[in-house]
């Protein structure tokens, strides 16, 4: 039955300890609800997060710990497959096909690559964030997935995942999927509660704006409190006069499946103060569930890694079948032993 389904997949990296909010509602969330309707795998994404220096426990630890995350925001291994991505040798394999498809000019036009590298210096900058994207290819070209359900910042990346599948194809008959970006436009950026002209992201330079999703609650309420706000103090929606106003009124309306034009309603002639005790109230209401079943995925890990190695040998026969057949379109010769 699944396999009449449209395919997503989709990764996130295990680069620090806890989701954040832009995490949650600008991908995982999507995720959770596409299970229902797609044949879904989505995967932690160990690969990518070495392409900064990581600490080998903290890593493993972290692994763990975004697989708890996922599986605590609702993914079911019955409904979808989770699994780690160095379990499934294929995503190396086939990104060194695709590194040779990529030209250095194309790769080197990737903003985020531009705006990591930058941060680092290039003597401190690895050739694997320069290639994360090709491996991104990789990942998602192997399990011919129809739509790929991520945030804006990663639009480009899709963009270029189409580029190669079609390049691929063209050259040597087609053989992938070329997939589409699935960004809803409402939470496709969530911004730092701080800086509403950042994306609210892992590696911000400070905690005060990102809402983690394990924070303790009255650290997240008071994030949420000390959000910086626009000048007035009418609560309506308006992004580019009202950014911060328009950020927290985006989190409300989607954690309570609230319309907009609803909220705006509901504030009108109240203050910035009550929108903000309100949405502090609701991400701490929502966070402390999402925290217990964490802990408690955590708290059996011998659960969690036979989910996840159950999900790698799904992965893994998908994955396989593809490589095999990119394997044999570029002309190697098949190996006999
Ligand atoms: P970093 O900013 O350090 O690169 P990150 O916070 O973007 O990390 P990822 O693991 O790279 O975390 O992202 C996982 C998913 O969350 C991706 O699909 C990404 O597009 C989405 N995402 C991340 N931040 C936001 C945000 N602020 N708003 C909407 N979606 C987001
Ligand atoms: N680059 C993505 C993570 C990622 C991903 C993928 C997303 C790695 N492989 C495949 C979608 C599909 C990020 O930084 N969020």
């Amino acid at each position: 039955m699944a396999n009449d389904r449209p395919r997503v997949l989709s990764g996130i990296q295990p680069t620090s300890g806890s989701f954040h909010l832009g995490n949650y509602l600008g991908a995982v969330r999507q995720w959770v609800a596409l299970q229902e309707t797609h044949d879904a795998f989505y995967m932690v994404v160990d690969l990518h997060a070495l392409t900064l220096p990581q600490d080998p426990k903290a890593l493993r630890d972290n692994t763990r710990l975004a697989a708890a995350q996922l599986l605590a925001s609702g993914l079911d291994p019955e409904r979808c497959t989770v699994f780690v991505q160095s379990h499934v040798p294929e995503h190396t394999q086939l990104s060194w096909l695709m590194e040779c498809m990529t030209g250095f000019g194309e790769a080197s036009r990737m903003t985020q690559f531009k705006d990591k590298s930058a941060k680092q210096g290039t003597d401190r900058t690895s050739v694997g964030l320069f290639t994360y994207p090709v491996l991104q290819v990789a990942d998602i070209l192997l399990y011919q997935a129809n739509q790929v359900p991520v945030g804006e910042d990663q639009r480009q990346h899709i963009e270029l995942t189409r580029n190669i599948a079609e390049r691929f194809n063209g050259r040597y008959g087609n053989t992938f999927t070329v997939p589409e970006p699935y960004i809803l436009r409402e939470t496709a950026k969530i911004y730092d509660l701080q800086d509403p002209s950042a994306k609210m992201s892992k590696s911000a330079s400070s905690p005060k704006g990102v809402v983690d999703l394990l924070d303790e609650p009255k650290a997240s309420a008071k994030k949420i409190k000390s959000a910086v706000t626009d000048t007035g103090s009418e609560i309506v929606f308006d992004p580019e006069n009202k950014p911060g106003i328009s950020n927290l009124l985006t989190i409300h309306a989607t954690l309570t499946n609230t319309g907009i034009p609803e909220l705006e309603q509901k504030y009108a002639g109240k203050g910035y103060g009550a929108l903000k005790t309100d949405l502090a109230e609701i991400v701490s209401e929502w966070a402390a569930p999402f925290r217990d079943r964490t802990r408690d995925f955590l708290d059996d890990p011998e659960t969690l890694d036979s989910i996840l190695a159950k999900g790698a040998e799904k992965a893994r026969a998908v994955a396989a079948e593809t490589l095999a057949q990119a394997y044999d379109r570029v002309g190697l010769l098949p190996s006999k032993h």
